[in-house]
């Protein structure tokens, strides 16, 4: 009553699908990749690995993921590390690379309904023949591409849903369509092509030529602060966030991907939204530390962080499925008086009906980006009127959660009291920074797990002789910023499997960096021993090694590293090198007996 009267009389919400519905949702993403998020997951032991694999995609239990994006790795650095190909040389195929294969397969052994999406990043240098460029051969990439789906569902038996053209680079109307001709030639045309993952300039040339407009199916962007443009709504096309979020993942960033997530399809029409990453589980001193639904940096210890964004995540994926549909706008989706915005979806059969509603306050949903123009949420009461399909409804299950600035505010997916429903009408109390999920589904959980092993720090000694490791593997703990690493067989009797650095060509970059480098470990750490043994080939164009420690940055900057550097070279001469000013700069100079 206090809140009807600070809102003058009280709004009542139609909600009704007499005139039809709303677009098709098609779930709710995360993305591994762009690049080596997942790195360090793949080396947890048991039974914590499998765990965080639950949280992520187990249906029903946690944040129950819809649709799972990986990159299709390049060989070169894409944001904290780089991704192997399955084809470093036109004469190489080989699919026994990486882990996004193994947690594609993890992800479909616990929910067979995901979706699954390739893009690439960067592409082995070949395909660019003498040129940096991925569309030099449309014809060429596009059998690339289509060799890996194919080589998905012969190694792997997984079934690709979807497939990008290259993450936030130029597009090229032409390797569009020759992409999607390949993949109807190959029997793929459930594949739907997604364009082009960066801005919604695509939907200008959607409009001016019908053989590209049938070649994309959906067109995805990045960060597009929950709106679209004219031109995208005339395509008629799907419209995607392919990617977003990007934030911290403390409860500001879990604010950000629910007023997100639900203002994405409200305010533009995307209906689906993918979440870079799925998981932060890569060291955090690389770029954009934990920007991931959940945190997992410590394969050593078994530590692992079930973050708000998970939860978040749940109030939607618990409750819909791939192929419900959005009601339509004023009739179940819109803002909310009082600031905030409701969403609701039915089931194909219309028998099923869920409400997610969000009220996050504009400091508390902030996201690294777009910047967020300001506006103002207030504790409201909001009054439905439930019609058509759902107009014999009598009670909702409620799921809520309240994203605190401090952890003793906050309350993370739990389920309250169902709302009886009165001919149709039900009134809900809504304060600032909530969310809640209403439904006729009664298969809800917040899933749990004994609480991980505590943090601890990387442990040493450490020592890897790589023959543990299945051939061209990647070794753990070790993240590649520049260059491709593969456990390799040798016939040396001393060593037997070997740590082999295997890209021959500068790759057609996402970001350019020169110099090969895998780090592991931590860069501070100080008066450490390093031993290894290493070959230096005289031929295959390497120019020498190096050894460093105190490295003091991956990612896309990698080839700024400071730091300490070991080179040898092949001629037998080496030297160290200091560069980091911190530490007393010594340059030694010693040539090695041949
Ligand atoms: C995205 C990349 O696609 C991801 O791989 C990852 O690097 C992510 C990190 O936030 O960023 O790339 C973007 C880089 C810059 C902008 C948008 C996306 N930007 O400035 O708008």
């Amino acid at each position: 009553w206090l809140f009807s009267l600070t809102l003058g009389h009280a709004h009542v919400y139609i909600v009704d699908d007499y005139e039809g519905l709303g677009r098709r949702f098609d779930g709710i993403g995360g993305l591994s990749g762009g690049g080596a998020t997942s790195k360090l997951l793949v080396n947890y032991a048991e039974p914590q690995r499998s765990q965080i694999l639950d949280y992520l995609f187990k249906p029903q239990f946690a944040a129950s993921l819809q649709i799972l994006k990986v990159e299709i790795g390049g060989d070169s650095q894409s944001t904290d590390g780089t991704e192997s190909s399955h084809m470093h040389e036109s004469w190489d195929e080989n699919y026994q690379r990486g882990y996004e294969w193994w947690l594609m397969r993890e992800a479909k052994k616990r929910n067979p309904d995901i979706k699954l999406y390739g893009l690439p990043w960067t592409f082995p240098g070949w395909l660019g023949g003498k040129t940096a460029n991925p569309y030099s051969n449309p014809y060429r990439t596009a059998d690339y591409i289509v060799r890996w789906v194919l080589g998905a569902r012969t190694h792997y038996g997984l079934s690709i849903d979807y497939i990008g053209i290259w993450n936030e680079r130029a597009y090229n109307t032409k390797y569009i369509k020759v992409l999607r001709a390949s993949l109807d030639k190959n029997n793929l045309s459930n594949v739907t092509v997604v364009a082009a993952d960066g801005s919604w300039g695509i939907s200008g040339d959607i409009l001016k030529d019908q053989t590209l407009a049938q070649a994309v199916g959906v067109i995805g962007v990045h960060y597009p602060g929950t709106v679209t443009t004219n031109a995208s709504l005339q395509t008629n096309k799907t419209l995607w966030s392919s990617e977003d979020y990007s934030t911290f993942n403390d409860n500001v960033g879990a604010g950000c991907w629910g007023r997100i997530l639900n203002q994405n399809y409200v305010n533009g029409f995307m209906t689906s939204t993918i979440s870079w990453n799925l998981i932060a589980s890569y060291y955090n001193a690389l770029p954009f530390g934990r920007d991931g639904l959940m945190t997992a940096v410590q394969p050593w210890s078994g530590h692992y962080v079930v973050e708000s964004p998970i939860w978040v995540t749940a109030h939607t994926s618990q409750f819909t499925k791939t192929g419900w549909h959005y009601l339509p706008h004023g009739h179940g989706v819109g803002a909310l008086q009082g600031g905030g915005s409701y969403v609701s979806w039915l089931c194909p059969q219309r028998r099923h009906f869920t409400m997610v509603l969000e009220t996050m306050s504009h400091n508390h949903s902030l996201c690294i980006r777009p910047a967020l123009p300001g506006y103002n949420v207030q504790p409201q009461r909001a009054t439905f009127s439930l019609k058509g399909s759902m107009r014999n409804i009598t009670k909702l299950h409620v799921w809520y959660s309240k994203l605190g600035f401090k952890d003793a505010e906050t309350v993370l997916f739990k389920e309250l009291n169902p709302i009886q429903v009165e001919n149709g009408v039900f009134s809900i109390d809504l304060a600032v920074d909530t969310i809640h999920t209403l439904t006729t589904w009664t298969k809800g959980q917040k899933g749990s797990y004994p609480t991980p092993p505590p943090p601890a720090p990387f442990t040493l000694p450490y020592k890897d002789d790589f023959e543990s490791y299945a051939e061209f593997n990647e070794a753990f703990n070790f993240a590649p910023q520049v260059g491709v690493w593969e456990v390799r067989r040798t016939n040396d009797r001393h060593h037997g499997n070997v740590n082999r650095q295997v890209i021959l060509h500068q790759p057609c970059d996402w970001c350019t960096n020169r110099i090969p480098i895998n780090i592991g470990g931590n860069y501070k750490w100080t008066n450490l021993l390093q031993q290894i043994d290493v070959f230096v080939p005289s031929v295959n164009g390497t120019d020498g090694v190096f050894l460093a420690q105190h490295v003091s940055r991956g990612g896309c900057s990698s080839d700024k590293a400071k730091g300490i550097f070991f080179f040898i070279f092949p001629d037998s001469r080496a030297f160290v090198l200091s560069t980091d000013p911190s530490i007393i700069t010594i340059i030694i100079i010693v040539t090695l007996c041949p």
